[in-house]
């Protein structure tokens, strides 16, 4: 867990100095505001610099947001919500070890649907099958939403395709970038990764108690580690610009919302339709399918209607996968 004390004040902070973005406000001032003492004050100014917080003065002039920052704070991103349910909850964290994490023990703690953990930093973010996230500071967004869908565990593929369906418009929209989707839901650009979700829940006697999607996206990153191979890639990266997080933030929980509604009254079809069209792996793509005790070529072959991927084998049968992984194989 981060601190969630001291996150709380840093977001109370930039909160007093988005509310009073137009004057210098004295250090006391601040400090009386937020409950610390000025050397805090300080110290948090300091931090939020190194977090690339534009904010001018010192202690004993005062302080000033020079420009609105690029920070997940609620105090910035709740106001662009409007009624949206996902998101009305936000938990922000500066640093944390993994917004999914924390987010199930919230959900198994009885926290509301709709509830989001953001951070600006991971220490241990998590991919499938105990991978690791690469979760560099500030450069990307790190979600987590909590679901308490009254769906049955048979429905979990649909919300998976649910969630890459949604961060697929939101990247697109927010963008204009070319992105495309591969089976489950990652999301890609020029064909490298640039989002991926986990989608985590707790289930029993044919009901789902409560689904914890987390999504990753690389949004401002100027490099990748070398250490993934060329396999990933930012917004920035691919788009040559740097992008506003919030505004993605705010996009994603948007279509979120969206696209949970369509799911919850119109069930999984439309959200299996909505995947296809979006994802060139839908349909007669050659690809490598691993899964825990095999690898071997196949070509897409469309969704079932449960959304799970069917699979044409080369020696013609054809088949459902359930989980596993697959990657394009170019002819
Ligand atoms: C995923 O796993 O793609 C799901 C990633 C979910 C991350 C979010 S961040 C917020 C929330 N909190 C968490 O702790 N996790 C979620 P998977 O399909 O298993 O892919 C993992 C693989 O992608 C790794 O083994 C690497 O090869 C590659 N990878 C790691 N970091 C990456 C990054 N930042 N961008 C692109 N690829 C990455």
């Amino acid at each position: 867990m981060g601190n969630a004390a001291t996150d709380r004040r840093m977001d109370r902070l930039i909160s007093v100095l988005v509310k009073n973005a137009t004057v210098v406000l004295p250090g006391p001032k601040i400090a009386s505001q937020i409950g610390v003492t000025r050397t805090t004050v300080w110290n948090y100014v300091g931090k939020l610099r190194a977090l690339g917080v534009d904010i001018q003065g010192h202690t004993s002039s005062g302080y000033q947001l020079r420009t609105l920052p690029d920070i997940l704070a609620p105090s910035l991103i709740q106001p662009e919500l409007g009624d949206n349910e996902i998101g009305r909850k936000l938990i922000h964290y500066f640093r944390i070890d993994s917004t999914n994490s924390t987010a199930l023990a919230l959900a198994t703690d009885g926290a509301a649907e709709g509830t989001v953990v953001v951070a600006e930093e991971q220490t241990a973010g998590r991919g499938r099958f105990g991978r690791k996230w690469h979760s560099e500071k500030s450069s990307g967004i790190y979600a987590s939403v909590i679901l308490r869908p009254r769906l049955s565990p048979a429905d979990a593929p649909a919300i998976t395709l649910m969630a890459g369906v949604a961060a697929h418009r939101a990247l697109t929209t927010a963008t204009g970038l070319e992105v495309d989707i591969r089976w489950p839901n990652d999301l890609l650009v020029n064909g490298k990764k640039v989002c991926g979700i986990l989608t985590e829940m707790s289930a029993e006697l044919g009901r789902l108690h409560h689904v914890v999607l987390g999504i990753g996206v690389n949004v401002n990153n100027k490099s990748m580690p070398s250490e993934l191979g060329g396999i990933a890639t930012s917004l920035r990266m691919e788009g040559g610009r740097a992008y506003s997080r919030a505004q993605i933030l705010v996009s994603l929980l948007r279509e979120l919302e969206r696209y949970y509604g369509v799911l919850k009254d119109q069930g999984n079809a439309p959200i299996v339709r909505a995947w296809a069209k979006a994802s060139t792996y839908a349909q007669g793509k050659a690809v490598r399918v691993r899964t825990s005790d095999e690898d071997y070529p196949a070509v897409t072959a469309g969704l079932d209607p449960t959304g799970m991927l069917r699979i044409r084998r080369q020696d013609g049968k054809e088949e459902s996968l359930v989980s596993g992984e697959i990657t394009e194989v170019k002819r």
